[in-house]
């Protein structure tokens, strides 16, 4: 397929989705303390473990608590001049045994099934490798065979110095984010199609990073010399936020991860300027022609 420059301009702004600003979903607010909106089966499960083991931890600090007090009131020996002399209560003694055993039964049945959940990996519908650098990401569609960094807007590479300036900021608005996105907003982004399984394969080059998005529920330490794996499925288009969450280094702190999530169609031709622009494999598309290769 031959390229008309100006298909080939409209295919370059199509990388970066700069167009139209994507609702931004998964991003920390300020002040906040509870989770990020769940965008994942996964992120649902594990928010709804969080919340059930709270429950019950709540419950036996109170339990405990009212015992204290009610110890203290009752038998303090002004109140209790004469202490009882008994040691062993068989019936007390079977259910502060059994109840803890069941509590704690009740929690490995609900975790664990979580845990293998997210441990055991699905076939991908698209699979991304991530490599962390210090200090920023690596992404290679491995299906079709180019490869892109990323680099956090206002990171040195993006010709700032890790601060919020004027320019920082010119350059936050033109890729479609705003300045409270700044220290989050990355000059690439990974796109995925709503709705599709994909697949990250996480590595690091040099020392080791971690790769999460809070609203998948995903993380995934990059360790050097170590392929991990880790999988989603995003829900809700949007653009999704995560950091490198492994200390790594001087500049640990400006090594965001952007995650943007879109329709289908604009997937594929997101994936059709991407393979032009990094100079992919564009018979890896769905639904081209496989040519012979003329030489
Ligand atoms: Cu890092």
């Amino acid at each position: 397929m031959r390229l008309t420059p100006s298909l080939m301009a409209a295919m370059a702004a199509l990388i970066a989705l700069p167009a139209r600003a994507q609702e931004v979903v998964g991003v920390p607010i300020q002040g906040g303390t509870g989770f990020q909106p769940a965008a994942t089966e996964l992120a649902r499960d594990l928010q709804w473990l969080d919340g059930a083991i709270n429950v019950i931890i709540i419950a036996i600090t109170l339990f405990v608590v009212a015992l204290l007090a009610f110890v203290i009131v009752r038998y303090n020996r002004r109140s209790n001049p004469n202490p009882a002399k008994f040691t062993h209560n068989t019936p007390i003694e079977i259910a502060w045994t059994i109840v803890p055993i069941l509590i704690l039964v009740f929690i490995g049945a609900n975790s664990l099934p979580i845990l293998f959940k997210q441990q055991e990996i699905p076939e991908g519908e698209i699979n991304i490798k991530v490599t962390g650098y210090q200090w920023y990401w690596g992404y290679e569609y491995t299906d079709h065979e180019f490869a892109f960094d990323s680099y956090m807007i206002g990171a040195p590479a993006t010709g700032g110095d890790n601060r919020l300036t004027p320019e920082v900021e010119a350059q936050l608005i033109e890729a479609g984010y705003s300045r409270d996105e700044f220290l989050l907003a990355t000059d690439t982004a990974v796109v995925v199609p709503v709705g599709k399984t994909v697949v990250m394969t996480v590595t690091g080059a040099d020392v080791i990073h971690s790769w999460t998005i809070p609203a998948f529920g995903v993380k995934q330490d990059a360790v050097p010399g170590r392929l991990a794996q880790l999988w989603f499925e995003a829900e809700k288009e949007g653009v999704y936020f995560g950091q490198c969450s492994e200390l790594c280094g001087q500049a640990h702190a400006y090594m965001p991860i952007t995650v943007k999530v879109v329709s289908e169609e604009e997937y594929a031709a997101w994936l059709e300027g991407a393979i032009e622009e990094y100079a992919g494999d564009p018979s890896t598309l769905p639904g081209a022609v496989q040519v012979a290769s003329a030489d």
